[in-house]
Order: C-alpha cells, then sequence, then structure tokens
C-alpha cells in the first residue's frame, strides 16, 4: 500500500518569503502546500518540521479527511493561524497528491467547473489621486474587470496599500516599519477619490477597497455611507474583525457591502459573521484556513446564507495556494471574486504554476494535481531573509490596527 515515505519544508526567500510543504509518497509522487505566514513564517516551518512530520511519515496519503481530523482534534490545541496554516499545507499538498494519483486536476476531484474561469481583483494605488487614476487604467487596460483603488493619504506617511515597487509588498524591512495614522485624515480624504475613480471610468467595472482594519464601528458605518454612490464591490476589513457585533452596527447605517476573514482562521470563526448575515463576502483562505477540506466546508457554510467568497490572494499567499484557491473557486457555486496580486519575478523562478490570467479571469492549468511545480535548486539562490510587517500609531504614538 502507498505511504507518506519523506516530509521537507522548504524555505526560501524569492522576492519574498515562502514556507512550503513537500509530501512524498513510496510510489514517488509529490504534492505541495502553502504554509506561509507572513512575518511569522519559521513558526509554522518548526510546528510543521518538528511536529506534524512526524506523525505524517507511514500514512496513507489517500485519506485526506482522516488526516485533516487527526491533525486538528488530534494538536488538542485547536485554531489559531500557526496551527490551521501547518493543517492547510498538509492538506493541500494531499489533494495535490490524490490529483496527479488520479491524473486530474483537483478542481475535477472537487466535483467539476462551476464557471468559464475565476473573476480576480487586482490593486491599482498610488501616491496622489493622479497616480492612482493611472494605475486604474492600467488595470483596466490589461483586461481586469475589477479593481481596488487605494491612495496615499496627504500628510500622513506609510498608508496601507500603496505600492512603491513592482508589486505591494509591505513585509519589506528587517524591523517593523513604524507608520503614522490618522482616521480623522483617511475618512475625509478616502471617499473623495474612490468617487473620482467612478466619474473618470464609470461603472462598467467593479471597484474594490480595502480599509484594513482601521476603523471603529461607527466609523465604518460613516464610511459606508458615505460611499453608497460609488457602488463599490466591497469595503473589506472595515473593523477589526475580534468583535463580530461591531458588524451588525455597520449594517444598520450602510448598504455598502462587506467583506472579511483574510486573517480568520476556521469556520468557527466566520460562524456568527455567516449564520447573521453580518457579512456579503468571507475571505479566508485555502492557506490560512485550513487547506481545500475546510475551506470548503466554510464556503458551503456561506452559501446557505448568500455569503459569497472572496478569497485573499495578497503576495505572501504562494502559487502553491493561489493554485489550490483557482481550483476551488471554479468549483463552489457561491464564489464571488477571487484576489489576484501577482508575486515578485524571482517568485516564478522557484514556483512554475500553470495558472494563467485571461479576460480579467484567472485559468488553472489541465495538469494533474494542482499544476504547481518547485526548482529547488532555484530556491537555492534565495535564502530565508528575516521581514516584518508595519505597525501602525496614531498619531499621539499608541499602537494602532495596522
Ligand atoms: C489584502 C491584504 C494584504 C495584507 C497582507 C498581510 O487585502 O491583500 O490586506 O495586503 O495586508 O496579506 O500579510
Ligand atoms: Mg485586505
Amino acid at each position: 500500500m502507498t505511504r507518506i515515505e519523506r516530509v521537507d519544508v522548504l524555505v526560501a526567500s524569492p522576492g519574498r518569503t515562502f514556507v512550503t510543504l513537500r509530501i512524498t509518497t513510496s510510489d514517488g509522487v509529490t504534492g505541495l502546500g502553502d504554509a506561509t505566514l507572513n512575518g511569522r513564517e519559521l513558526a509554522v516551518a518548526s510546528y510543521l518540521r518538528d511536529h506534524v512530520a512526524p506523525l505524517l511519515i507511514g500514512r496513507d496519503p489517500a485519506r485526506i479527511e482522516d488526516t485533516w481530523q487527526y491533525l486538528y482534534r488530534g494538536a488538542y490545541w485547536r485554531r489559531g493561524p500557526v496551527t490551521m496554516t501547518a493543517i492547510a499545507a498538509v492538506d493541500t499538498a494531499l489533494w495535490d497528491i490524490k490529483g496527479k494519483t488520479a491524473g486530474l486536476p483537483v478542481y475535477e476531484l472537487l466535483g467539476g467547473r462551476s464557471r468559464d474561469g475565476v473573476l480576480v481583483y487586482s490593486h491599482a494605488s498610488g501616491s496622489d489621486v493622479p497616480e492612482l487614476l493611472d494605475d486604474v487604467e492600467r488595470f483596466l487596460d490589461l483586461g481586469y474587470r475589477a479593481v481596488r483603488a487605494q491612495a496615499a493619504v496627504p500628510g500622513v506617511g506609510g498608508t496601507y496599500g500603496v505600492r512603491k515597487g513592482k508589486v505591494y509588498e509591505p513585509a519589506a524591512t528587517d524591523l517593523p516599519d513604524e507608520q503614522p495614522w490618522d482616521t480623522e485624515a483617511y475618512l475625509r480624504f478616502a471617499p473623495g477619490y474612490l468617487a473620482e475613480v467612478r466619474e473618470r471610468f464609470g461603472f462598467g467595472f467593479h471597484l474594490l477597497h480595502d480599509v484594513h482594519h482601521r476603523l471603529s464601528p461607527i466609523e465604518a458605518a460613516r464610511f459606508g455611507k458615505s460611499v453608497e454612490d460609488c457602488a463599490l464591490f466591497w469595503m473589506e476589513d472595515p473593523t477589526p474583525a475580534e468583535n463580530q457585533e461591531a458588524f451588525r452596527l455597520i449594517r444598520r447605517h450602510t448598504t455598502t457591502p462587506i467583506a472579511t476573514g483574510e486573517v480568520l482562521n476556521s469556520i468557527w470563526d466566520v460562524k456568527d459573521l455567516i449564520t447573521e448575515q453580518l457579512i456579503d463576502y468571507v475571505r479566508t483562505t485555502v492557506v490560512h484556513a485550513g487547506g481545500i477540506t475546510h475551506l470548503r466546508r466554510i464556503f458551503d457554510l456561506a452559501a446557505l446564507y448568500q455569503v459569497r467568497t472572496g478569497s485573499h490572494g495578497a503576495t505572501d499567499l504562494s502559487p502553491v495556494s493561489m493554485a489550490a484557491a483557482v481550483h476551488l473557486d471554479l468549483t463552489v457555486p457561491n464564489f464571488g471574486i477571487q484576489e489576484h496580486m501577482g508575486h515578485p519575478d524571482e517568485a516564478a523562478e522557484v514556483f512554475r504554476t500553470g495558472v494563467t490570467f485571461a479576460d480579467g479571469m484567472l485559468h488553472p492549468s489541465d495538469a494533474p494535481g494542482l499544476g504547481v511545480e518547485y526548482d529547488d535548486r532555484a530556491a537555492e539562490r534565495y535564502p530565508y531573509q528575516q521581514r516584518y510587517l508595519p505597525v501602525a500609531r496614531r498619531l499621539d504614538g499608541s499602537v494602532h490596527d495596522w
């Protein structure tokens, strides 16, 4: 009988850090899973190497659900980003193996296509409004049907979401960059530039905006109300999601759709938001929410309440989890949109992905499994580099949600 024979935890920084799990079976079939937790990468690498790998050796790779339950319930300590990212990596790698063994792309194993392709949005940004408008135009010219818009708030250094290089990369310093934050300045400025985007380019595409956890519930309500004429596809993370009651307050005041969930890890974290219909899009991902097996469970729950999917897809989600996301997105009935930021050029040397972009959509390859290969030789050229996400401070110097 086929057994798991080898487990490798691969850490490399091609343009940014990625942790990748590779499982090899006694038949020589390999599967890949993404295990990247931005800024806390080595915690997951150790969890996998020191605590999970010894449990996998000798197991039947075909038993994906059983392995998921074994790792989740067997740890005793539940949920949390480190545990759920580690379980996700194992789960994703086992789906990759199952696909390769069956000779089918993973989306076929998940029930087959529900749609022709996966609608994606990308990130337009600018250090001022004219620069943002040029960037929106660039994405529309590239064929995107959905664009997220963020501009630097005047006088507030380091606003979230403003690209400096080719790809937006917030984890860029070897100690956290401390950035100032001024809520009132943001609330006065942001609705205006979103309106300017609509004035200039019209309503023939989806416009999105990420508040990035920066507002209190009543501030978020005010923001949502003030951008209603822009018909946003969503306002993302209007307020931190630990206290989920907060979303009820926002809902009472605005019809601007709400997306949240990129920092949440399990079905228990999103259950109330979904069943009480406090959000419109759930942004949990393959990599941080327990893999394909668990994310599908979340998406199925969401479908019952007309909540659609809108998975996180920033640069810190590796091409492996992006491929897994595209396979799952292609199949689920309540798919909404997929974030697609791309990766630094160096990442393409290490990860060869079959995912392609056409007509504003991503398409998986029809190769068996997930259709991604990892090049160990190339990875050797990019040793691990420690990087941190920034920290935000209010004008009085106190720490704010970044
Ligand atoms: C997004 C996210 C990212 C996060 C990043 C943190 O919507 O794409 O908010 O930009 O900040 O993934 O690691
Ligand atoms: Mg976000």
